[in-house]
């Protein structure tokens, strides 16, 4: 999974890629100039007992690739800030994550000169939306071109219906993440990837003097885009990286003090798997411990496919128990005396945190 961090100039973006990958500057700059990239580890602290139980050759944590792109430069004349360029690099990814300022701060310049975190939230979506928009104009300009030249001529006459259906949408500006798309429409999507269906994390990025109203903002601005598909979050970029460089008993001393709770990485991780619908599952075993990343909903043969493609085909059934009572337990024998390891078929649909053992032809 990608997680694209987009943002206005000078909103933290670099900050906060640094606090949820522990990479820092010195690092940092040796990479590329437009963006940066990490693999993150999906913190799970069901596999780290696990592996405490097992003691295998190693621990594999599910991961997630976040990328920190360079910013878009604000422009005064609206709907251009996107370059085509930019556009095709976050067009791929799984979800987007807009770092908005949201601290004042005299050293460093704001983009319009003010704070105004709603008004940075609606110019992107209006962004997200106009860059649709040009991309749905173009399309169906082809197709109809398309038609007069009778190529193609059902399938074009289709896709214009979609498309149609996209530009009334956004023109109502409405992002397409709001609209109830059917199984027809879900082939167009994955094809072309319009950026206003994308899952958007709203990263606030406030000043630490701003730590006790942290609800009250995000209520405020969750009650200006009360959408499903986005989740708004706080962030205290600066000072939760420098907390990250301590260790760990002075950095809980400085989060009582500031009145912070919990990790940002957490924070990120828990909202995103949320938005996305993800959910994890495991496997043991002495040579290794694993975690995987998987949609909620996924049936134990589908499971057995994000492990090896093999494992899909060749499925027949899965040993199941939950990761609760294998730590309860502390082995598997106790677990099938106690009825707790279960044989499942492959319609089974895994639950967070299962162990699967795949037994496979
Ligand atoms: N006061 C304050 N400064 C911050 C905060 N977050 C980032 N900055 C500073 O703002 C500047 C721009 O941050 P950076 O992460 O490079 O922004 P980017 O352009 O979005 O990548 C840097 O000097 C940061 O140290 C914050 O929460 N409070
Ligand atoms: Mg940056």
């Amino acid at each position: 999974m990608q997680i694209g961090i987009i943002g206005y100039p000078f909103s933290g973006k670099t900050t906060l890629f640094e606090t949820i990958t522990a990479i820092h500057q010195e690092n940092i700059a040796q990479q590329k100039k437009d963006e940066n990239r990490a693999m993150i580890k999906v913190p799970d602290e069901r596999l780290d007992i696990l592996t405490e139980i097992f003691q295998p050759k190693r621990k594999v944590n599910a991961t997630i690739e976040v990328i920190d792109f360079a910013g878009f430069q604000p422009s005064e004349q609206k709907g251009n800030i996107f370059t085509p360029q930019f556009i095709a690099k976050i067009k791929t990814m799984d979800a987007l994550l807009h770092v908005v300022r949201g601290f004042d701060d005299p050293n460093v310049p704001a983009f319009s000169d003010s704070i105004d975190m709603v008004r940075d939230i609606r110019n992107l979506e209006d962004e997200f939306i106009f860059a649709d928009l040009i991309f749905v104009e173009n399309r169906i300009e082809k197709l109809q071109k398309e038609m007069l030249k009778q190529k193609n001529r059902e399938e074009a006459e289709k896709e214009i219906k979609e498309m149609q259906l996209w530009k009334d949408a956004l023109e109502n500006n409405t992002p397409l993440r709001e609209v109830d798309f059917d199984e027809n429409s879900m082939k167009y999507i994955v094809n072309y990837q319009p950026l206003s269906v994308k899952p958007l994390l709203i990263a606030l990025n406030l000043s630490e003097n701003m730590v006790a109203n942290q609800e009250q903002i995000v209520n405020e601005i969750r009650a200006k885009f009360p959408s499903e598909k986005i989740a708004i979050l706080p962030f205290f970029a600066k000072i939760e990286l420098e907390l990250s460089q301590l260790d760990k008993e002075e950095k809980q001393i400085f989060m009582d003090e500031y009145g912070l709770v919990g990790s940002p990485l957490d924070r990120l991780i828990q909202n995103a798997y949320n938005l996305l619908g993800l959910q994890s599952f495991l496997t043991v075993g002495e040579d290794e411990t694993r975690s995987w990343t998987i949609k909620k909903g996924m049936t134990a043969q589908q499971a057995a496919g994000v492990i090896h493609t093999d494992f899909y085909n060749k499925f027949i059934r899965a040993e199941v128990v939950h990761s609760d009572h294998l730590i309860q337990e502390g082995t598997i024998a106790k677990c099938r005396e106690k009825g707790y390891l279960r044989l499942e078929g492959k319609e089974y649909i895994v639950k967070d945190g299962d162990i699967l053992n795949i037994r496979h032809s």
